[in-house]
């Protein structure tokens, strides 16, 4: 079992951000105390857009067309005992192969190793839906006792139909999971998102 952490909690918590270190490796983050939030997903599927919407931020956390930009672990403080983590997108073919193997250990590590790790955001390009990879890092996290956020982004870019196939495709792999459909152009989802991560780490204690 991981270990129980205070966090004074509700909406709030998002309301003062600060970024506090790029690190390219787990033994350069923080003291592994408190609780971490973190957010994973395909390289360009939006998790550094969704961490700006949900903090109200325009630039935070750095996003960008060219895929695979965010090649470190970005860590953004909350509150003195929370911590969203922004991390290196996966999946992404033209990044060399040496260089991808090594970011998939590194997330592998950081799923496995750190303890105050409570909380993974899958970010799916809803255009794309859910893919093999997102399954084996869903896989990893349920393994590693971790609570899982699916978060779609870019609804904007979809019918309704599409968005309601997304919708099916993740009940019908993840019953049990929360599943969330947001953009962050449009400010879609993201109260929802900030609701149940107040809810949930209530829960936690
Ligand atoms: N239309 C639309 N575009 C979005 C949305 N969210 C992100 N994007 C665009 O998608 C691209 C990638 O967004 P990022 O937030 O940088 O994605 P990321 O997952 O952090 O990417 P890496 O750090 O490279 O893994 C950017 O061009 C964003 O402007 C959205 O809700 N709607
Ligand atoms: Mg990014």
């Amino acid at each position: 079992m991981k270990e129980k952490s205070n966090v004074n909690l509700d909406l709030k918590i998002f309301s003062s951000s600060e970024f506090l270190l790029s690190a390219s490796k787990i033994e350069e983050m923080p003291k592994d105390k408190g609780v971490e939030i973190a957010f994973v997903g395909r390289s360009n599927s939006g998790k550094s857009s969704s961490i700006n919407a949900i903090l109200s931020r325009k630039s935070l956390a750095r996003t960008s067309k060219t895929p695979g930009r965010t090649q470190l672990i970005n860590v953004i403080r909350l509150t003195e005992h929370l911590r969203l983590i922004d991390l290196p997108g996966y999946g992404f073919a033209k990044v060399k192969e040496s260089i991808r193997v090594g970011w998939e250990r590194m997330l592998t590590d950081y799923f496995i190793k750190r303890q105050s790790l409570k909380l993974i955001l899958i970010t799916v390009d809803i255009r794309r839906g859910i893919q093999e990879l997102d399954q084996v890092m869903i896989s990893l996290a349920e393994e590693n006792g971790l609570k899982v956020y699916i978060v779609f982004t870019k609804i904007d870019k979809v019918s309704r139909n599409d968005r309601d196939k997304c919708r099916y495709q993740s009940l019908s792999l993840y019953p049990q999971h929360s599943i969330f459909f947001t953009s962050s152009i449009k400010n879609i989802g993201f109260d929802e998102v900030k609701k149940s991560i107040v809810t949930d780490l209530s829960l936690m204690g």
